[in-house]
């Protein structure tokens, strides 16, 4: 009797887990403004993940392809290429998106990206159980040069060296 009510107790918690809003929490979402003819822009936030899950893709709207990069240095040169494993997202350990690291590369942008746009980007996870999710994000976008530290500077010269 003991061993049922406790059963059914995992199995209420289970289902109440199953229903909990999102596997990852998003905060401080945005996107670079850019300037006309410029095809190619970043999208940055701090991603939390409630258990181990890994980003397998991202899309938006406003961009042909987006994808997720990382900087890394390649013969002394600061590079971006391309996540293709995905990035992890270890449980409850905040993982930045931001200039001159990880990043939302969209790229064959539709238009021009203008500051007080909102962009949807909508990511693809993978929970520890392997299922698949999708987790859509709502990104205002920030002017650039709009107050951020030198290494934000950085990113449209790295972005300009990117083949694909
Ligand atoms: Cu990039």
């Amino acid at each position: 009797m003991k061993q049922l009510l406790i059963s059914t107790l995992l199995a209420i918690t289970a289902n109440a887990w199953a229903q909990a809003p999102a596997l990852v929490d998003v905060k401080d979402a945005w996107v670079r403004a850019t300037v006309a003819q410029q095809k190619a822009t970043g999208a940055f936030m701090q991603l939390t993940a409630r258990a181990d899950t890994r980003v397998v893709g991202v899309q938006s709207p406003i961009a042909g392809v987006a994808q997720i990069h990382e900087m890394a240095m390649e013969k002394d040169v600061m590079r971006m290429r391309e996540l293709k494993a995905g990035l992890p997202l270890p449980a409850g350990q905040p993982v930045e998106l931001k200039p001159g690291g990880y990043h939302v590369m969209l790229m064959d942008l539709k238009g021009q990206v203008k500051a007080g746009d909102v962009v949807p980007l909508t990511f693809v996870l993978e929970g520890p159980d392997g299922k698949r999710s999708t987790l859509a994000v709502k990104a205002p976008v920030r002017a650039l040069g709009g107050g951020t530290a030198a290494p934000a500077a950085a990113v449209p010269d790295a972005h300009s060296q990117h083949k694909h």
